[in-house]
């Protein structure tokens, strides 16, 4: 690359005159931005032209990761810091007056996702690059990501989010490798050859243009790429109101989950995922293609992940290829396409476990239909072969009932591996949630514990903390995060503790100036910072979170004399924009904070403070600065969480039920370490079965809680009438499914132990440290390993 800070310069200098055709002196700093972007691609492109030859070249097993969604944030920095020059490179804008931290701010958040999923898959990309493995991702070029969130009056308000306003520097549109999807029409059979032969005809074809984006490794030559697909019309449409298809068309790759509420959104969701697989696998086949014969050994050779449902009809897509274009009988497409396909469930919330009604599902595809019976009607054979007669065990397995196709049944059925994303989450799929599936195919079973880019989470959001972590143990642990176990010969240095809170505390006010810039509020960083980011929904219990909020300021109210170590509550979190409920919880998080940050009373004890539109980038700015971390979830309900783990490494000390991955930090940290309350999910899972909660119980007896959620109705908040009964019916009327009320007293008990701790600033450091010198295990290159070791069987190129 450039060996020198003059090299850079001077590079840069020329490159800009010739791609902007101005002048340095007249440019401008999105000039600057995009000739820096364009710079790296470039210089990267032997890289990544090599690794592709490489992989074709090679005889190994490549892995392809589908995914509906990808949450990759911002990507300049992190790729100066992987390819090593990030230094060289500050430095050298410097010289010519640019700040790099003001270019970064131009780049857009690459947000093509909602939330954990989509973010795990972006770490996945990073580590499996980073670990020099053969995998790719393919996804959608959805023209607006998640949307922009807006506080308006305390309400979200939602805007199309514009990330390809400015363009993309990071992707390369190949038009020339573009394939085509067929949807509606019909399938004729016609007998060709001694042999049944399947044709499309009058479909409405829709052509998929790949845009690949480099992914870089950390200081590895290997690029590795992730394939975007973008929606575009075919080139003759045979349409007659060509307007109308166009319009159709482009809209398959325009939002990220458009609304499903209606027939119409449901079509152009199923319509998404189709496109994505059918273009996936196309151009994975094509490649394939290249170097073999036939796709007899292709198992062996490819892998295809898809990550949670929304990639499953890639096992349907896959039987057509090997079938009408390929010309296998179904028995050894079969065995192909079943030796082919892992799966990673990712939530056991039933409302999230997807189902397509046939009406829709079949004439929008009518071949995958045809394909998804058969599958469906060979399997409940061998399930009726079994046991013959139970037609109970044969409804509720299978892939085709009571009107609609259930997505995680065919995932399951056509897969070779099945995987949940941590212990707890594994065993409640194992045992309850998929029991009858895992007692037919046990093997298929696994367990892989999510984990995170901490490069990115360490590296790029905390170099004051990676600068003492280097300095102490030296650099290695950028490559091996276990590493950090190092750290803990730290614990009873005082002036190493110090240098931690010093740290800390200057985090604390980066994320304050943010606090008073977005928000107008001046908060205390002496004060506890506590902080829950994460999507809005019932189950993650933000409702607690405030409900103890409100219970503090009574306290601080009713006397004078009640004293507990200060605290700054900070939230962000955006809703779905159709989930009504949880969008009055944000109603109410911005209430509370109305009431109690103008009350003279509360002052600097406390604050409450909502951060609109939450994303990777402000999530890079929170979880450095934060004192605890929010892990508040009904026990059973989260299947790991992953900013958990993100704050963990970032020193801060979890508050959290027994859990999703809770239960694996608590593991490693030991109980000391953590601050752990509530139900246990067999608890949870108990009263789910067999009743026995009352929450008027808990309403009626427990003042704290009455005065509380009173206050949701009783005209406490002025000028808000009516608006949180909805809160308070779920909490009263409709028996709490979530039992807030019942993990009140248990979280209230803890927040007042997490206030006396922090006082004792030494313990506190203490416990930061081992909560960091333990968190190299979420390194998400420990699970790509396990990964690649355990499902994939793909080595290192
Ligand atoms: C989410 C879970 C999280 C988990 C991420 C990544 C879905 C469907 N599931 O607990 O809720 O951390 O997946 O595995 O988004």
């Amino acid at each position: 690359m450039f060996s020198s800070t003059l090299e850079f310069k001077n590079t840069f200098l020329k490159r800009l005159e010739m791609q902007c055709g101005k002048s340095f002196s007249e440019s401008s700093s999105r000039d600057h931005y995009q000739t820096l972007g364009s710079m790296i691609r470039e210089f990267v492109s032997n890289d990544w032209i090599a690794t592709n030859e490489r992989y074709l070249a090679s005889e190994g097993k490549q892995v392809y990761y589908l995914s509906i969604e990808y949450l990759l944030g911002k990507l300049l920095r992190q790729n100066l810091i992987n390819l090593g020059v990030e230094h060289t490179v500050q430095v050298g804008l410097q010289d010519l007056g640019i700040d790099l931290d003001e270019l970064e701010e131009l780049e857009a958040d690459a947000g093509l996702g909602n939330g954990g999923l989509g973010r795990l898959a972006a770490c996945f990309l990073d580590s499996l690059a980073s670990l020099n493995l053969p995998g790719h991702g393919h996804g959608i070029r959805y023209k607006h990501g998640l949307f922009e969130q807006k506080i308006v009056d305390g309400y979200q308000v939602e805007l199309p989010e514009q990330w390809l306003r400015s363009g993309n520097v990071w992707e390369i549109r190949k038009a020339d490798r573009a394939v085509k999807i067929p949807f509606w029409g019909k399938v004729e059979a016609k007998m060709e050859n001694d042999r049944l032969v399947f044709h499309h005809q009058n479909a409405e074809t829709v052509t998929a243009v790949p845009h690949d984006m480099p992914v870089i490794g950390f200081k590895s030559k290997n690029v590795n790429t992730l394939r975007l697909w973008n929606a575009e019309p075919s080139p003759f449409p045979i349409h007659k109101d060509i307007l109308k298809y166009k319009r159709e068309t482009e809209s398959i790759s325009e939002f990220l989950y458009p609304d499903d509420t209606h027939d119409e959104g449901k079509i152009l969701r199923l319509k998404q995922q189709y496109f994505l697989v059918s273009a996936s696998i196309q151009s994975i086949v094509r490649t394939y293609r290249k170097q073999h014969t036939s796709l007899e050994q292709f198992h062996k050779h490819i892998c295809i992940h898809i990550n949670d449902t929304h990639p499953v009809l890639a096992i349907p897509e896959l039987m057509r290829v090997l079938i009408d274009e390929e010309g296998y009988d179904w028995d050894k497409a079969w065995h192909i396409t079943k030796h082919t396909i892992s799966y990673t469930n990712h939530t056991t919330l039933s409302e999230a476990l997807e189902k397509w009604p046939i009406h829709i599902f079949r004439p929008l595809l009518p071949r995958i239909y045809m394909i998804v019976e058969e599958i469906n009607e060979r399997f409940c054979q061998e399930l009726w072969e079994q046991a013959p007669g139970d037609w109970q065990r044969i409804g509720e397995l299978a892939i085709i009932a009571d009107h609609y196709v259930k997505m995680a049944h065919l995932a399951i059925v056509g897969s070779f591996s099945v995987n949940g994303v941590a212990k707890l989450h594994t065993e409640i799929l194992k045992k309850r949630e998929m029991k009858p599936f895992y007692q037919l195919f046990p093997e298929k079973f696994n367990n892989k514990t999510n984990g995170i880019a901490y490069r990115r989470w360490l590296l790029k959001a905390n170099p004051p903390l990676s600068a003492l972590i280097t300095d102490s143990i030296g650099p290695s642990w950028t490559y091996s995060a276990e590493e950090l176990s190092q750290l803990l010969k730290y614990q009873n240095d005082s002036s190493f503790l110090e240098q931690l809170l010093k740290i800390k505390n200057e985090n604390k006010q980066r994320l304050a100036d943010i606090i008073l810039d977005k928000t107008g509020v001046v908060v205390n960083t002496g004060a506890i910072f506590d902080v829950q980011v994460k999507r809005l929904h019932a189950y993650k219990r933000q409702l607690l979170n405030v409900l103890h909020i409100m219970h503090l300021y009574n306290r601080m109210k009713e006397d004078s004399n009640f004293s507990t170590a200060p605290r700054v509550f900070i939230f962000g979190a955006k809703a779905s924009p159709g989930y009504y409920y949880a969008k009055k919880i944000i109603k109410l998080i911005n209430t509370v904070a109305e009431k109690i940050n103008n009350d003279p009373i509360v002052g600097d004890k406390m604050k409450v403070i909502f951060l609109e539109n939450y994303r990777v980038s402000l999530a890079e700015k929170i979880f450095p600065a934060s004192d605890i971390s929010e892990q508040i979830s009904t026990a059973s309900k989260e299947a790991s969480g992953t900013g958990n783990m993100k704050f963990m490494i970032n020193g801060a000390l979890t508050v959290g039920t027994l859990d999703g991955a809770n239960i694996e930090i608590r593991e490693l940290v030991g109980d000391e370490n953590i601050f752990t309350f509530g139900l246990t999910a067999d608890e949870v899972l108990h009263y789910y079965q067999h009743g026995g909660y009352q929450s008027r119980e808990y309403y009626h007896h427990d003042y704290r809680i009455k005065q509380a959620v009173d206050q949701l109705v009783n005209g406490f908040f002025p000028g808000v009438q009516n608006e949180f009964e909805p809160i308070f019916d779920s909490l009263v009327e409709e028996n709490d499914q979530y039992f807030v009320l019942k993990d009140f007293a248990a979280y209230t008990d803890i927040q007042g132990k997490i206030g006396e701790t922090f006082m004792n600033k030494n313990k506190w450091q203490k416990m930061s440290l081992t909560n960091i010198a333990h968190a190299g295990y979420f390194s998400s290159d420990r699970t790509i390993k396990e990964y690649a070791d355990e499902i994939w069987g793909i080595n290192p190129l």
